[in-house]
């Protein structure tokens, strides 16, 4: 059932591999016809081909508009062999079969996300490509269709051996058809979000690029959340290169919880301008921590004081760091049983450190990196799409805060508010996070009521901190390396003690923020907003605590 490879059209805008493809093709005696630019390239590489114009006797016009669209070419892609009429009518019209097409199309995403005018983009709608694509596809029985540069190898071995079977035929059809439906699909929902200014399309054209988003399979994952769910990895064509672009230096293939678990890491850690380090439990961070101290290894110190928040957690965990993961990180997460660490790099020495354990996923951030500008989640029957909450958001600027209760906070203390400020919106929602130092000391998070996280944070920071007795000898090295201060009787360290605290959304009541005070937290950052605020600022005077309000919140769920 193959169809041996005589004749090809090949029209390309991509010019990627084409020399290589056009020459493997005449080397297996294969003719070539194609249009303007993509002739010139094939003949500028040495390759004999035929102008699409010499076979129309027309040549191409408007500007390109009109170059393959002709019976000259469409016979010639969907007349059936199999039917002696087809063939006989193709002899009576002097039209050559073609036995393969290989197309691909104007850019027409890439430049609407290249921000061209409607005239420019309007001039992007591939017509004659698409034609041709489906034309091919439909008539896999005949003809082979290939519109992705990367099977330009399959296709010259195909040339050599006979052609492609029925099967490799039928999937190329199958892929070609995605292609163009994709395309399309992009086209009609640009058109639907600048041309009709109903709301919903209104709506639309906030994000264009992902009215049109077209996504392909790239990883199949071993399972998904549980070993008995299928799972896949899918990449965003054009998207801001993240974690799914990432690169595997070490370990195990990516699970599909190591990638939701390492986005929730990454997300945490490059909400920090300074070095940051974030370890993710279950999408939440057990501990965050950011750089200090004027040491000479800041992505040491920030891992060391992510780390001590919760060794106990942090067991098993995923780590992602914003700097270069250096020796002196290395060191102490090879001490530490982990399932990932994500970083824009490592370097050779930290790398050859870890490597050495056999278990662990090392992952290098690709190129270019950039959190999404647009976030989506599914729901049942769509999905929903926002904005993704800014990094430097308002009310991130302790300047912008307003001092709600109690004296005004001295610049370590407001050094720390501002950095809890900006951790509390890792954890889900509802979040009330402790901190000192520049680290982390008990989270609250994924309640649901503020009473509770205030209640779970306060006990984080008592019982799970770096002297916890906890089951890892892992938590007992770093205790080694830490220190410890305000220990109670029980061995635990009481660090709500002393802590500032950061609420990510207004108390309702007073209640929440009276168990932070009761545990002897100095200062709190929260939106403020309530009905209730009277309330809740009285609570803060009373204990002469110091409490800002910044007017944003950071709900993360
Ligand atoms: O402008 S078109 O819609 N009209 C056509 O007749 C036509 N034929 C091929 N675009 C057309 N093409 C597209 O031109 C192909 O899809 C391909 O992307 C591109 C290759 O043109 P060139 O060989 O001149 O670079």
């Amino acid at each position: 059932d193959r169809v041996p490879l005589k004749r090809a059209l090949i029209s390309v805008y991509d010019k990627t591999g084409l020399e290589e493809l056009a020459a493997g093709l005449h080397a297996a005696g294969v003719q070539i016809v194609s249009t303007g630019s993509t002739a010139q390239r094939i003949a500028g590489a040495g390759v004999p081909v035929t102008e699409v114009s010499e076979v129309t006797g027309f040549q191409e016009c408007l500007d390109g508009r009109v170059k393959t669209l002709h019976p000259m070419v469409h016979a010639g892609i969907l007349a059936d062999r199999r039917r002696e009429d087809h063939v006989a009518q193709l002899a009576q019209m002097d039209v050559q079969p073609f036995d393969l097409v290989v197309v691909n199309l104007y850019p027409f995403v890439d430049t609407v996300r290249s921000g061209a005018g409607q005239d420019e983009v309007v001039e992007q709608i591939d017509i004659g490509g698409p034609s041709m694509v489906r034309a091919a596809a439909k008539n896999h029985p005949s003809v082979a269709v290939v519109v992705d540069p990367a099977k330009y190898g399959d296709v010259v071995s195909a040339a050599q051996q006979g052609g492609f079977d029925l099967p490799a035929r039928r999937r190329l059809a199958a892929l070609a058809f995605a292609h163009t439906a994709a395309y399309d699909n992009a086209v009609a929902a640009w058109t639907a979000a600048q041309f009709e200014a109903d709301e919903d399309t209104a709506e639309a054209s906030l994000f264009p690029p992902y009215a049109g988003v077209t996504l392909q399979r790239a990883q199949t994952l071993r399972y998904g959340e549980n070993p008995h769910q299928q799972a896949a990895l899918y990449v965003e064509d054009g998207a801001t290169p993240g974690i799914a672009q990432a690169e595997l230096l070490h370990g195990k293939a990516m699970s599909y919880n190591n990638y939701a678990d390492a986005d929730a890491a990454l997300r945490a850690a490059y909400d920090f301008n300074q070095a940051a380090v974030a370890i993710v439990k279950h999408a939440n961070p057990c501990g965050v921590g950011v750089a200090v101290e004027s040491g000479d290894d800041p992505i040491a110190e920030a891992h060391r004081k992510a780390h001590e928040c919760d060794p106990v957690s942090a067991f098993g965990g995923v780590i992602a760091a914003n700097r270069e993961v250096t020796a002196g990180m290395a060191n102490t997460v090879q001490g530490i049983f982990t399932e990932v660490v994500i970083a824009p790099s490592f370097s050779a020495e930290a790398l050859e450190i870890l490597s050495a354990k056999k278990n662990i996923r090392l992952l290098r951030l690709p190129e270019g990196f950039a959190r999404d500008s647009v976030e989506y989640k599914q729901v049942s029957g769509g999905m929903l799409l926002q904005a993704r909450d800014a990094v430097d958001a308002a009310g991130d600027d302790p300047e912008t805060w307003t001092l709600a209760a109690g004296p005004a906070a001295d610049p370590e203390t407001l050094a720390d508010l501002a950095f809890a400020w900006r951790a509390v919106r890792a954890p889900k929602s509802n979040a009330v996070l402790l901190a000192s130092g520049g680290a982390t000391v008990g989270i609250g998070m994924g309640q649901v009521n503020r009473l509770d996280s205030c209640r779970l944070a306060v006990e984080r920071a008592n019982t799970l901190g770096a002297a916890s007795t906890g089951a890892q000898e892992t938590a007992t090295e770093i205790t080694t390396a830490g220190g410890a201060e305000n220990v109670s009787g029980t061995g635990a360290p009481e660090r709500a003690r002393g802590a500032v605290a950061a609420s990510d959304a207004f108390f309702p009541f007073a209640d929440g923020l009276q168990i932070l005070i009761d545990a002897g937290v100095r200062a709190v950052v929260q939106p403020g907003g309530s009905v209730r605020d009277e309330d809740v600022i009285a609570a803060a005077e009373a204990a002469g605590v110091t409490m800002y309000f910044t007017g944003a919140r950071h709900f993360f769920h």
